[in-house]
């Protein structure tokens, strides 16, 4: 297992919303600031969503392009993933809005889950496009797997598109409606991964801890941020994402492990 970690960090997500967290960023100058803060902080990667400057959602192409042009002059060394998630309701069309920003990767979720009171609503039919888009594009995906079946799913695609070679995953746990946030879990789909894929995982609100440190010790890496988690700890609010970069770096550190180079964290999710 290498000790170099690749942090991921989620700044905003499509839901998180001012009342639950302050900081969240919204226009792609405060997205890039908190980016570039989160990268100090030893983040590695930016999973991105775009938001209006009220803080709607939005797949819009123009304004991922803003966005990830503001991130990429403020914290130049952040891989950068774009979100093509978006939020509950989008069309698929809509979604793959993100891709014009040209990132180096971008988020596949492999397969339908419930997602809070919402279906977050991925076919099969809609993972091929996905995939086929993306590799048209030169994009390299990370598939994100919500439960144990979309481990199956994720199969079937990489089989189907074709994606060649080991493929990168998130595992998110604690979304309610997908796999509960337990350290068993991340243990159980992360044995199941195909042998030579690159894993972080994701804790949903209090479940980060036991998600990241079973990641962690199990020799994956982490995502965390406003998307993910609003507080640092019961009842201490996050100011910014940094402050939850900086509780995963505190984590890793105790199990010897370190935040990667910008270049090695490259290098092993097979970018250069
Ligand atoms: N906002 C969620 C419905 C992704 O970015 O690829 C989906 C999501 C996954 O956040
Ligand atoms: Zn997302």
């Amino acid at each position: 297992m290498s000790d170099d970690l690749i942090i991921t960090v989620a700044p905003c997500g499509a839901e998180t919303t001012r009342e639950q967290a302050p900081g969240v960023p919204y226009t792609p100058g405060e997205i890039a600031e908190e980016a570039r803060r989160a990268f100090d902080a030893g983040a590695r990667m930016v999973h991105v969503h775009a938001r209006w400057d009220d803080g709607t959602p939005t797949q819009d192409a123009d304004r991922y392009v803003a966005t990830v042009a503001a991130i990429r002059e403020r914290a130049p060394g952040m891989i950068v993933q774009v979100s093509t998630g978006g939020a509950i309701g989008m069309t698929a069309e809509e979604r793959l809005g993100s891709l014009a920003a040209e990132p180096e990767m971008a988020s596949l979720t492999c397969g339908t889950v419930n997602f809070g009171r919402g279906v977050f609503e991925n076919p099969a039919p809609l993972m091929l496009e996905f995939a086929r888009a993306q590799l048209a594009a030169g994009v390299r995906p990370e598939l994100e797997i919500f439960d144990a079946g979309h481990l199956d799913n994720a199969r079937w695609l990489a089989a189907k598109a074709p994606l060649e070679g080991p493929q990168h995953h998130d595992l998110v746990l604690g979304v309610p409606g997908g796999i509960a946030g337990t350290a068993q879990n991340v243990v159980m789909l992360s044995d199941r991964l195909p042998p030579g894929s690159t894993w972080s995982a994701t804790g949903i609100g209090h479940s980060f801890l036991p998600v990241a440190t079973a990641a962690l010790a199990c020799g994956g890496h982490v995502r965390c941020g406003f998307e993910d988690q609003v507080e640092v700890e019961p009842g201490t609010p996050a100011a910014s994402n940094a402050d939850l970069v900086a509780r995963a770096v505190a984590i890793a550190k105790l199990l010897g492990r370190t935040p990667a180079t910008p270049e090695r964290a490259r290098e092993l999710l097979g970018l250069t």
